[in-house]
């Protein structure tokens, strides 16, 4: 958002916050089902649990005492959202800066739910106080333009939840030259995301000249057959003509029918849940 539209308040990711790896452990509501948390009692409740919150008490994060998050209380007991404190990561214990010994793994929701050194789980009728859940991870308005016409929106605005669908390029990069082969056809890499829980990515199309036509990419793994959660890894072949200043525009789409639907995605504050379809530019093509 900050490269391609204007200033936010934020870290440049660019293409790589993602994590796509073999999360183990139990989920989260069995765990709670075992502590007695009562699915028929919670809803006849007088306040029935809402929300549940994942905290690290270990020690003080930038903005606030401690980092914590909170997520649905309904999402959590749904066996097929999958919802877990993980304590191995691709078969191996936790590593120390991944959350040794135990984190949260919130599946199709942004990373900031996912709390790391994992000391306490609270069934409450209300979101983690936490600042990181409070006032931060928010799409704010576009009248929102700098901290204090901010202020007034954390409120209002939901805590961000499942993650947009998105696709990234890997190959080639933006900013970069490449000769174009004999053959007149570009070979483009990437990986595709799909929206929240919607997934798998079942489509990726891509286009060398703005739009004007698109090429369906090749699922590498994944595809239809996919687990839900996971990322798809593509490739294309599209042809482009030689000149500077030359775009690609990668769009997936995922069982839930989503599909990424602008060239840019509109600006907020923060930058966050970016997901516009121009996934290379400025690329020299000799
Ligand atoms: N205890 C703790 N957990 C945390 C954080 C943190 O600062 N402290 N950061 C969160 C955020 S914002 C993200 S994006 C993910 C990053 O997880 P990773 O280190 O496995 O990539 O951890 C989440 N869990
Ligand atoms: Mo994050």
């Amino acid at each position: 958002m900050r490269t391609r539209i204007k200033e936010v308040i934020g870290i440049d990711w660019f293409d790589g916050a993602v994590m796509n790896c073999v999360w183990e452990g139990p989920r989260v509501r069995d765990i709670l089902l075992a502590a007695g948390v009562d699915e028929c009692r919670a809803l006849h409740d007088h306040v029935p649990p809402k929300h549940v919150h994942f905290a690290s008490y270990g020690g003080k994060t930038q903005q606030d005492e401690w980092y914590g998050g909170s997520v649905p209380f309904s999402r959590v007991m749904r066996a097929d959202m999958d919802v877990i404190l993980a304590v191995k990561m691709n078969g191996a214990p936790l590593p120390a800066r991944y959350g040794f010994p135990v984190r949260a793994i919130v599946p199709g929701v942004l990373g900031a739910r996912s709390v790391k050194w994992l000391d306490r789980v609270t069934v409450s009728d209300k979101e983690s106080p936490c600042f990181y859940q409070q006032r931060d991870y928010k799409v704010l308005p576009a009248e929102a333009v700098d901290a204090e016409t901010a202020d007034k929106y954390w409120a209002q605005c939901p805590s961000m939840l499942d993650m947009p669908i998105n696709s990234c390029v890997a190959w080639p990069t933006s900013d970069s030259t490449i000769s174009l082969p004999a053959s007149g056809l570009i070979d483009v890499r990437g990986y595709a995301v799909p929206q929240g829980c919607q997934g798998p990515v079942v489509r990726v199309q891509v286009s060398g000249d703005a739009g004007k036509t698109w090429t369906d990419a090749c699922l590498e793994c994944g595809g239809k057959d996919a687990s839900k959660w996971t990322w798809v890894l593509w490739n294309a072949k599209i042809q482009m003509e030689r000149g500077e200043g030359r775009k690609i525009f990668a769009k997936a789409s995922d069982a839930g029918g989503n599909q990424q639907i602008h060239e840019r995605s509109p600006w907020n504050l923060r930058g966050v849940a970016y997901n516009g379809y121009e996934a290379v530019f400025n690329l020299t093509i000799v």
